[in-house]
């Protein structure tokens, strides 16, 4: 179940994190469509705990498998999906197989305002009661597979997927998403269930429906959240023959070359040289809603020059099922979404370049980034060749001769006559500019009969990096 179902040549997916469904249909038709996104991995869609203040992570806490969340209801849902069926962008759902709830301080109430008593491990809403999950331990030991997947992740109520009762109440939701059109799931905390179980649960799907617009017989796309760093107890490897696995190691690798730690010349052999899994299994990513929390090395929208060209070399080099992340600002872990008085989601406002305006920060409609989507779409299915690199971090590759693309991580200029193998031409750099009615608002690339082409990035230019395709020739 490794095949996301993309529409034509389109091959990237956004997370909307924590955007109501509403807001996602509009976005679907307005932009995501139009810029040739593939998907959208949206938030959690069934009921989940109220927590005070309303930080996101409530919607990892289940209260019941009702569509009913603050995203929107299960009419508003079924109406995204097909809106965004139709405009050719797949909805894959953040879904939580492994837990419920945590304990809660106070009479636990789910978000369609049903109640449960996770002490006592009682969820009427599905129903599940203290026998279909395990014993109540706690994860100490990161290396005791038995904790792992039988305790409970940060106290959350842990489900036993061994069970008849479990697995027909998780195979009867995810078929209903199914049912209203969905290409696919992100399982989140993989890692914390036995593989055999998933391998029931996936294996017992459904199709996805024809009437959606999906082939016959395609399988439900599924991409496991599992974190992976190496020297792990429980490996991706136990669940990448099931589905694709986040691939942690790639954030963490590309955050780290972009943030200057490691020059960019290495990249040549980016990949599975790098340790990472095999191209058609690795879910990429930059940052996601967790680790963009963490610190470290990972970087964030909080950095945007890097951000932008690790963004840029992601969805540049032929590695990985790309998916890029769109958030909202935050100062810790615990803030809350954008929410009005009522704490409800608000919905983003777009500023007169298109950008997000009031506490989104919608990366996926930076010019850098959106540009790159389209670039990706432009150079599907061609090979990598003519590496150049300066024996530092200036680097420049082909996609055969559909586009070429050049970084300066160094703090001198770039200026140099390159191969870009593209035909005979002038083009626009998609990353300083856009191709308006046949002119170009950023740099321009002239590209001679033998390929060549001046390549110029200096390293206080706004951007580091310079981007042509054939799809944005003047
Ligand atoms: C909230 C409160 C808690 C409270 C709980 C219950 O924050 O204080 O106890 O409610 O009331 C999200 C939030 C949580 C929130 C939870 C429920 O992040 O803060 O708890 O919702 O509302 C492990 C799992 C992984 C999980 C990750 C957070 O393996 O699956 O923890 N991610 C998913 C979601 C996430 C969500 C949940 C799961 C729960 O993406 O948003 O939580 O549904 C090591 C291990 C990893 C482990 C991490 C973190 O990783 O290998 O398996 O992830 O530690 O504990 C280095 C190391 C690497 C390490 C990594 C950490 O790179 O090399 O080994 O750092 O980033």
């Amino acid at each position: 179940q490794h095949n996301p179902h993309w529409w034509g040549n389109r091959n990237t997916i956004v997370h909307l994190f924590e955007w109501k469904w509403e807001d996602i249909a509009e976005e679907c038709e307005n932009f995501l469509g139009p810029r040739g996104f593939a998907g959208v991995q949206v938030s959690p869609a069934n009921e989940n705990i109220v927590s005070p203040g309303r930080p996101w992570w409530e919607r990892y806490q289940p209260i019941s498998y009702k569509l009913i969340t603050r995203s929107g209801n299960e009419e508003q849902f079924a109406d995204m999906v097909r809106r965004c069926n139709e405009v050719g962008v797949r909805i894959y759902v953040d879904v939580l197989l492994n837990h419920m709830s945590a304990d809660f301080v106070g009479q636990a109430v789910g978000t369609a305002g049903t109640e449960a008593d996770p002490a006592v491990k009682s969820f009427p809403g599905v129903p599940y009661s203290a026998e279909d999950f395990h014993p109540s331990c706690e994860i100490y030991d990161w290396n005791d597979r038995y904790q792992i997947q039988h305790c409970e992740l940060v106290g959350l109520k842990d489900l036993d997927q061994s069970r008849d009762w479990v697995r027909t109440k998780l195979i009867e939701f995810l078929d209903h998403l199914i049912e209203l059109g969905v290409a696919g799931f992100r399982v989140d905390a993989a890692k914390h269930m036995a593989s055999e179980d998933l391998e029931f649960i996936y294996g017992s799907l459904s199709d996805l429906k024809i009437e959606h617009g999906f082939p016959h017989s395609s399988r439900p796309f599924i991409f496991q959240e599992v974190i992976d760093h190496g020297g792990q107890e429980v490996t991706r490897e136990e669940y990448n023959s099931l589905g694709a696995v986040t691939e942690f190691r790639f954030s963490q690798e590309i955050g780290n070359a972009f943030r200057g730690n490691n020059a960019l010349k290495w990249l040549q052999s980016w990949g599975t040289d790098w340790g990472f899994l095999s191209s058609g299994q690795a879910l990429t990513f930059v940052d996601n809603h967790d680790n963009q929390r963490d610190g470290g090395a990972v970087l964030t929208y909080k950095s945007p020059r890097q951000y932008k060209m690790a963004t840029a070399f992601h969805l540049a080099y032929p590695y990985g099922i790309s998916r890029v992340m769109s958030s909202f600002a935050f100062d810790d872990h615990d803030s809350a979404p954008p929410q009005d008085a009522q704490e409800e989601l608000i919905s983003p406002e777009f500023d007169a370049d298109g950008g997000c305006a009031n506490g989104w920060i919608c990366e996926h409609r930076w010019r850098q980034i959106y540009n790159m989507v389209g670039f990706k779409n432009a150079v599907r299915d061609t090979e990598i060749s003519n590496w150049w690199d300066n024996g530092d971090s200036q680097i420049a590759f082909c996609r055969g001769s559909k586009g070429f693309i050049a970084f300066n991580n160094n703090m001198y200029n770039l200026a140099e006559v390159l191969q870009t193998c593209l035909p005979k031409g002038v083009y626009c750099d998609v990353i300083s500019g856009d191709l308006i009615n046949g002119s170009c608002s950023g740099k321009s690339v002239y590209v001679g009969d033998d390929g060549l082409g001046f390549v110029s990035i200096d390293s206080d230019d706004f951007d580091g990096v310079l981007a042509i395709h054939v799809d944005a020739r003047i």
